[in-house]
């Protein structure tokens, strides 16, 4: 792909979410695309996510640190039924990322104490083929309002940014290309967003992806372990309560 010939400009977005046009070198670039492959491997490999309505997300994604299933995170993915539905342990969060969405933070802000700051725990990685799409979404499983920080590789795609309050407009539109980063932070985080369209094409072999784009979205959850596990042994409880009530209800049995 020709490199463009004008030099694309820093730009804040909305409040708190800063666009870094060309923040990755090509040789950082080529580095995180073979990390994203081999985070892709079994076990917990990339996959496309299953929705409770039975859908099936149309990007296929790996997550480090913390594991995203709609909606709420764990240390385990489950394979899909038909692959056995085993619970695989989610990979662990690499500290090169923590060091990298630092450094983003730090140029995004110019607040060096932010960077410091940052916790980040969390990554997921997208992959999007020349049709797949993200539809406006939030971002609210994270419980600390830390900035998340945008990685995009390979394929440039259409980013829309919306608001805090519903899912239409206002919103704005950003073309993202492979080497930029995005920062939200501040009122940012916590806003809808998502990707419409991929521009199939437009990526660099030479960054070692022959097609589609790649997203690296980093992140803070503020969980822990404690709190996870106690949540989780909750909802156990309460999916036990409903199948012996019901139980008992078919069986005719009293309460
Ligand atoms: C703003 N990913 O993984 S990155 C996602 O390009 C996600 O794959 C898109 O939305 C992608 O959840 C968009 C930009 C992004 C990611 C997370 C955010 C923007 C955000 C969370 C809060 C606010
Ligand atoms: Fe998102």
């Amino acid at each position: 792909m020709t490199a463009s010939l004008l030099p694309r400009e820093r730009r804040e977005l909305a409040p708190g979410a800063v666009h870094l046009p060309d923040w990755l070198t090509l040789d950082e670039q080529r580095e995180l695309v073979a990390s994203c492959r081999a985070w892709a491997r079994p076990p917990a490999p990339m996959r496309a996510t299953r929705l409770p309505n039975g859908g099936v997300m149309s990007v296929r994604t790996v997550c480090l640190g913390w594991h995203w299933e709609p909606y709420r995170y764990t240390r385990w993915a489950t394979a899909p039924a038909e692959e056995g539905g085993a619970r695989e342990r989610v990979k662990p969060f690499p500290p090169e990322l923590v060091a990298l969405a630092r450094r983003a933070v730090a140029d995004a802000y110019g607040d060096a104490g932010a960077a410091a700051a940052y916790e980040p725990d969390c990554a997921l990685v997208n992959h999007y083929d020349a049709t797949a799409k993200m539809g406006l979404h939030l971002d609210k499983e994270e419980v600390s309002p830390a900035p998340v920080v945008s990685l995009s590789l390979g394929d440039a795609c259409r980013f829309r940014f919306g608001n805090t309050e519903t899912r239409g407009k206002p919103y704005v539109d950003a073309e993202l290309r492979s080497g930029d980063v995005v920062v939200f932070g501040g009122p940012s985080r916590f806003a809808y967003h998502g990707v419409p369209r991929i521009f199939p094409g437009t990526g660099d072999p030479a960054i070692g992806l022959s097609e589609g784009r790649l997203n690296l979205t980093i992140r803070e959850t503020g969980l822990t372990d404690e709190v996870v596990d106690a949540e989780e042994a909750a909802r156990a409880a309460r999916v036990a309560g409903r199948s012996g009530r019901s139980a008992r209800r078919t069986t005719g049995e009293q309460a």
